[in-house]
């Protein structure tokens, strides 16, 4: 609990055995309430890892990629009741210890959604971001903070909090079941006016944190390009698309 809230932390879990228990030993939990895992149907012994921490785990029957694996977080979170939500890979990338921090942002009411920036303060390439990605997240970011109006440092990181109503309100079920679902869901809370927030969050790149093929990667940056391109047309109501229709499928 934070000021009265409720706080859930939910890792999006793929063949992570080696980095959860490490991920999970620094989570603070004088302040969080629950943490979920949601295993999508890994080929390692991540169920194995979570069950032993005691953690209360979901699982997929086949493999729905990462954006299928947020989808199920986001609703175990809320039918708990979580007033925040905040997002954590359990690959051991992004540190644990902001948690509190994330949580403090939206508890002040002044943010709707908090994102973890690898990007301010340049701990990214400190980190070991391969320099493709680095400069790929620098253009798109540029092009959607131009196209989007909004000034963030980056829309790429997966260490996110958000508060629950932007969780029940945001058309999410219509958003892609891959990668590209965490770029749908920021241009989706910038569509409709939440408050964005950030907070610097050094990341570390070692082999087990990333595994995303350069192949991913590009289909990633595609994904982007025709996600702002949505924006921009549904904007100047020149077509219509369901990840921004407000009676879009929502995730209660
Ligand atoms: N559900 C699901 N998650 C995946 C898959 N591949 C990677 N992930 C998860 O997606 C997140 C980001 O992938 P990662 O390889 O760490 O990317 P990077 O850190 O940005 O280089 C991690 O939490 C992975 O566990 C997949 O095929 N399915
Ligand atoms: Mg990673």
């Amino acid at each position: 609990m934070l000021e009265g809230k409720k706080i859930v932390v939910v890792m999006p879990a793929y063949n992570a055995e080696k980095t959860l228990e490490k991920t999970y030993n620094e989570i603070p939990k004088d302040v969080v309430d629950e943490i979920l895992v949601t295993d999508d149907h890994s080929r390692d012994a991540t169920v194995e890892v979570a069950k032993r921490l005691g953690l209360e785990v979901y699982l997929h029957e086949k493999n729905r990629g990462y954006g299928g694996n947020q989808k199920t977080c986001y609703r175990k979170a809320l039918e708990k009741n979580a007033d925040i939500i905040i997002m954590l890979h359990p690959d051991y990338q992004y540190p644990p210890k902001l948690i509190t921090a994330m949580a403090g942002l939206i508890c002040s009411e002044m943010f709707d959604v908090v994102l973890g920036s690898r990007i301010l303060g340049g701990y990214a390439t400190k980190g070991g971001m391969p320099l493709y990605k680095y400069f790929s997240n620098r253009i798109l970011t540029f092009i959607e903070n131009f196209i989007l109006g909004l000034k963030l440092s980056e829309y790429h990181t997966g260490y996110r909090a958000f508060s629950r109503k932007v969780l029940l309100s945001l058309p999410i079920l219509e958003n892609s079941d891959d990668f590209v679902f965490d770029n749908q869901i920021i241009a989706q809370a910038g569509f409709y006016g939440y408050r964005i927030g950030e907070i610097t969050a050094p990341s570390k790149y070692a082999k087990e944190s990333s595994s995303i093929s350069f192949k991913r990667s590009v289909i990633y940056g595609i994904g982007v390009i025709w996600t702002t391109i949505q924006f921009l047309l549904q904007k100047l109501n020149l077509a219509k698309f369901r990840i921004f229709n407000p009676d879009g499928k929502k995730i209660l």
